[in-house]
């Protein structure tokens, strides 16, 4: 129940992780049906280089596939041409979970899913900001999702966990304008509501923001506090 009660909440789209996230395939396939129930976008994160994956999480009824730590105009484009269909890529053929969640025929899928499906490259590293306006080139992405957390390891060396600071921050401004630029859409990981108003503000568009273990995490320590027993 829990995608779908996000969705019933509100939220435009909903995230299932399958990099961090404690999600089986099967429990994705279900997931992105009970998205769909409660009215929002279905979005999946794959493990890293996952490529294959992906492709069955689209096949499943992914609008949006967003790719880890990716470093590469190379890494960009085969996660990306995975993701189109031809002549724009190379996606492998039978999408019929993707097209009945989405109300189309197989053949107006087709036609439509190029343009109405999302792959996302990840820009958390150091590397992947000097790589960045390569890949911002490669034709088939349709835009970068920033991770602060791990972009603040990869800048500080390791030597801080800093994802709201201010070298994360300058940087996170950065990559959306450069995204701006090349014409890609810009999302990014929020941890906070002040840091969604920051994004919105540097030029994000996707912003994810809200766990559901941080959310239940919360709750029961403030149902908890809110006895006498405790
Ligand atoms: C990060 O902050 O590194 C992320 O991957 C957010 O999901
Ligand atoms: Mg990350």
């Amino acid at each position: 129940m829990v995608p779908e009660l996000f969705a019933r909440a509100g939220y435009e789209a909903v995230t299932l992780d399958l990099q961090h996230g404690m999600f089986d395939f099967e429990a994705a396939v279900d997931s992105l049906g009970l998205i769909a129930l409660g009215g929002a976008h279905r979005i999946a994160r794959i493990p890293v280089a996952d490529n294959a994956l992906a492709g069955r999480l689209i096949d499943m009824g992914a609008e949006c596939i967003i790719a880890p730590m990716i470093n590469s105009r190379e890494e960009a484009e085969q996660f990306a041409r995975a993701m189109k269909y031809p002549p724009m890529g190379e996606r492998s053929w039978s999408p019929r979970r993707a097209a009945m969640l989405s109300g189309q025929t197989d053949h107006e899928y087709l036609t439509n899913s190029n343009s109405q499906t999302l792959a996302l490259a990840m820009i958390e590293t150091q590397e992947a900001i000097e790589a960045l306006d390569d890949i911002l080139s490669v034709p088939e992405l349709d835009g970068i999702f920033v991770g602060p957390s791990d972009l603040s390891l990869s800048l500080s060396k390791g030597t801080a966990l800093d994802p709201n600071g201010p070298e994360t921050a300058r940087a996170c401004a950065d990559i959306a304008s450069k995204a701006k630029a090349a014409g890609k859409i810009a999302g990014i990981f929020c941890l906070s509501a002040e840091k969604v108003e920051e994004a919105v503000a540097q030029g994000y568009r996707l912003l994810s923001y809200g766990i559901d273990t941080v959310f239940i995490d919360g709750a029961a320590r403030t149902a908890l506090g809110e006895t006498a027993w405790t």
